[in-house]
């Protein structure tokens, strides 16, 4: 066969081959349990707990909590505006108890997006500004050759390029290029592991950015970079079918579903995610309402780039409180941990005993308790950060680990994680 007849039936097969990130709709009662476990976080409305997240994530989803997300709205432009716009610069807002950061504005801009809002008055273009000046310090601390990092990480760095593309703002070409210097060179990767959240975020904001790029001599490598993180997520898939961790799969999904080109295998990988991802969430793996509300979109065919143009008329189903199951009464088990802590001298070891489903959390309490032993948290999306333990702050880019004996890292953080009998958990300062 002549050499450009067989390259031409070699790509027909594999055109025929190339697939979509398509995934099939779960059961609904199981999605509906998903959307109940977020409203009990929607009464609190304190600024340390609100959280934008929480808000897109159900705007994007099949479902909706009627009044109480108006209200719960409403609650975040009240402290948003107040926090933010009250102040010449995201450093400068003494009139506010704590401080929003700008991956905090950024989901907050996405929020407004989620209601179909635009940016347009003057006290949203305020908004609008100081998340640029953040992507203008940002860039600084990067660096002119990139030998820096970003004071934040890579992730809030494309999450905040990401809410100002969907609000159709213009970002500079160099905070862009920034991005997709990290990308060709993988100088996100924390720890030296990749980062599938990191790159799956980078990777929605660079879609969007081709919808509306300024500059058409940045596409080819802005298309480049999509088709590099592409690769290396289909590339993280484990033999389960999550892409990284479970916790990663949503947001690896988002990118991959939105994905502009269609891919050999593409199809099966996601089919993959999906079944895994249902496992999952039939075992109960997604408790804590941001890794919801990042997968709620995904079971609803959605995905952050929706927000360019939402579809606040969607039908969407009203959730009703979720009805406590009456729970057989079990006799209280008492179980033991171990808990080591072996970056700090002397090492510390101690063995607690505590009530079989109790959090990692209640085991540092208790070891506290007990004497010997002293943490301290900062609040985040995620619920509590571990940022010292036995007296030591992290510094900068470090932080605490969470591993069970011998080496394995912790998927959830101290609240949502519950040891088992006789497990060890070591917390390690580690850099990343
Ligand atoms: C960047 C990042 C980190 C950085 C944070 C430092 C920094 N300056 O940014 C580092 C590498 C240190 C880190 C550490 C950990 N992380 Co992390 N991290 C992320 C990531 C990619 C982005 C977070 C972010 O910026 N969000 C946006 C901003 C606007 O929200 P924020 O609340 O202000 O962000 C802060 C918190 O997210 C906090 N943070 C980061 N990770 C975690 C994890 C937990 C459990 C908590 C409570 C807080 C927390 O640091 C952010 C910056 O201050 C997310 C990915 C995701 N899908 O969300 C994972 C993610 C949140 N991390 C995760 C995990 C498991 C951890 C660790 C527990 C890992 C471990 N075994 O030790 C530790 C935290 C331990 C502790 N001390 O409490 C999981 C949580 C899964 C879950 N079930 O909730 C995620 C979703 C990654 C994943 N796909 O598995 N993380």
């Amino acid at each position: 066969m002549e050499p450009l007849k067989a390259l031409l039936l070699l790509s027909g097969v594999l055109g025929a081959l190339a697939e979509f990130c398509v995934i099939p709709q779960m059961d609904s009662q199981l999605v509906e349990k998903l959307g109940q476990h977020l409203l009990p976080w929607m009464d609190r409305i304190s600024s340390e707990q609100l959280n934008p997240s929480i808000y897109v994530g159900l705007r994007l989803s099949s479902l909706q909590a009627g009044t109480k997300e108006d209200l719960y709205l409403h609650s975040l432009k009240l402290d948003y505006q107040q926090c933010l716009v009250g102040s010449a610069s995201i450093d400068d807002n003494s009139d506010c108890q704590t401080k929003p950061s700008a991956g905090h504005l950024a989901l907050y801009l996405l929020a407004l997006r989620a209601n179909c809002e635009f940016i347009g008055s003057q006290k949203g273009n305020r908004l609008v500004t100081q998340l640029k000046w953040f992507l203008e310090d940002e860039k600084k601390a990067i660096g002119h050759n990139h030998e820096g990092h970003p004071r934040t990480s890579y992730y809030q760095y494309s999450l905040s390029i990401l809410a100002l593309c969907v609000h159709q703002k213009r970002v500079h070409d160099s905070v862009v290029g920034k991005l997709l210097y990290a990308i060709e060179h993988d100088h996100h990767i924390p720890q030296g592991h990749l980062s599938v959240d990191t790159e799956a975020m980078a990777g929605l904001a660079f879609i969007c950015l081709e919808r509306f790029i300024f500059n058409p001599d940045l596409r080819p490598r802005i298309t480049m970079a999509i088709e590099t993180i592409r690769e290396k997520i289909l590339k993280a898939q484990t033999p389960e079918g999550n892409f990284g961790t479970v916790y990663s799969t949503p947001l690896a999904l988002q990118f991959l579903m939105t994905s502009p080109t269609s891919g050999v295998g593409l199809g099966t990988a996601c089919l993959k995610a999906r079944a895994s991802l249902q496992a999952s969430i039939q075992g109960g793996a997604f408790q804590n309402p941001l890794m919801i509300s990042q997968l709620l979109p995904v079971l609803n065919h959605k995905t952050y780039l929706d927000l360019i143009f939402p579809d606040c008329q969607a039908p969407r189903v009203m959730l009703a409180p979720a009805v406590e199951d009456p729970s057989p009464v079990h006799i209280p088990e008492v179980i033991s941990v171990t808990l080591k802590v072996s970056s700090v001298l002397p090492p510390y070891k101690q063995t607690v005993f505590i009530l079989a489903g109790s959090s990692l959390e209640d085991v540092l309490k208790m070891a506290q308790n007990i004497g010997g032993f002293t943490y301290g948290t900062q609040p985040s999306l995620s619920g509590p950060y571990l940022t010292s333990v036995l007296g030591k702050e992290v510094g900068d880019r470090e932080f605490w680990q969470l591993l069970r004996d011998p080496d394995t890292p912790l998927l959830q953080g101290i609240a949502d994680y519950k040891p088992q009998d006789g497990e060890t958990i070591e917390l390690r300062l580690v850099s990343w």
